[in-house]
């Protein structure tokens, strides 16, 4: 008798407590999400995470199902709706993946003109750059004359320059595969993207040479100012990690110049990255104004930076992105799928958004 009585007094409360808890878990993993939109920008709610996220919930054992169906038919549509909210205000600047074969049209956001610069006389071996099987390729073998090559593309009108506004980020991304026959060398530093702004002092001829407007000299890029991000290429170097840089100073060394560059002390990472030729690499160089500042972090491959943020003068609006290699690096540089883009903060709309789902759930479970 009193061992009956004490099951039911047991079963009573649990059963009770059993949707609270459940409708607790389920607001709280739609607070996450909002609370992750807030939090990690550079993270997409797409159609292929979406996919994932319901993937994760076909596994769940069936015993479980009752637990997380609910959670299920609450967050896949709010992800659904966030999904579409963000591709429909994210600004695209540009989105170059080469399938016109060339690289010379300036028609935004598809098809950017591609630059290509030089540090050695025209003579010596200026790098090249062709479009090739739908991909950039910068002629990057030229022996030691293939030193300091560059290509960069506007992806602005000259004189405006798209600003970041608080809250905002921007978002560099593409590919990068190192092709052909060559080695990696072992210089620190040896890959380097960024997104500058050209202060209206535009280049768009090709061009090599220490005397002509060239990466190595001259004063074409003074006025340049930006972010760069810029890794090692071989796991031979150590002290030399991924790290990101700001180009602060006029300077007559070029663009990508050492000189004209402050390194952010904290904004590198403990291990070297290691390529493998003809293997394609994803990268990223982020830029997320805050109100103090612009927080810059990067990836490429596996890799990493320490997010560092730039509170002294940072920089927040960029029109041009560029990327080089130093001379030690004798392999192609192929490049795919280059996109600048403008995310907002979560708007308005999207956090109203959570909130109906917020509602209707409460709705739902009364
Ligand atoms: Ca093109
Ligand atoms: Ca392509």
């Amino acid at each position: 008798m009193g061992k009956g009585l004490v099951q039911a007094e047991r079963r009573t409360p649990r059963a009770k407590r059993q949707p609270f808890r459940r409708g607790n878990k389920i607001e709280s993993a739609l607070m996450g999400v909002a609370t992750f939109f807030n939090f990690g920008l550079s993270w997409q709610s797409s159609p292929a995470s979406i996919a994932f996220i319901s993937s994760c919930f076909s596994q769940v054992p069936a015993s479980f199902r009752k637990l997380t169906e609910p959670m299920k038919t609450s967050i896949l549509p709010v992800l659904g709706l966030i999904a579409a909210a963000n591709s429909a205000s994210a600004v695209v600047l540009l989105n170059d993946q080469f399938t016109d074969s060339e690289r010379i049209t300036q028609g935004l956001p598809d098809s950017a003109q591609w630059t290509v610069g030089a540090h050695r006389s025209p003579s010596g071996a200026f790098g090249t750059g062709t479009v090739t099987g739908g991909k950039l390729v910068v002629d990057h073998t030229n022996g030691p004359d293939r030193s300091f090559v560059a290509t960069w593309a506007h992806f602005a009108p000259s004189g405006t320059p798209a600003t970041i506004a608080v809250g905002e980020t921007m978002n560099l991304t593409f590919t990068v595969a190192f092709t052909g026959t060559g080695g990696f060398g072992t210089d620190p530093n040896t890959f380097r993207f960024g997104l500058f702004n050209s202060g209206s002092s535009r280049v768009t001829t090709d061009f090599a040479g220490d005397n002509t407007p060239g990466i190595a000299s001259g004063t074409t890029f003074n006025a340049w100012r930006g972010y760069t991000a810029e890794t090692p290429v071989n796991t031979a170097l150590s002290g030399n990690s991924f790290l990101v840089r700001e180009r602060v100073n006029s300077s007559t060394a070029g663009l990508f110049s050492s000189g004209a560059y402050s390194q952010f002390t904290a904004g590198d990472q403990a291990t070297e990255n290691l390529f493998v030729a003809d293997t394609s690499y994803n990268a990223l160089l982020s830029l997320t104004r805050t109100a103090t500042g612009i927080t810059i972090n990067s990836t490429i491959g596996s890799s990493s930076t320490v997010a560092v943020t730039d509170t002294a003068s940072p920089f927040v609006a960029f029109d041009t992105v560029a990327f080089f290699g130093l001379d030690t690096l004798s392999y192609d540089l192929t490049f795919d799928d280059v996109k600048v883009e403008v995310i907002p903060e979560p708007s308005g709309a999207v956090l109203a958004v959570l909130s109906a789902g917020m509602l209707l759930f409460r709705r739902r479970r009364a």
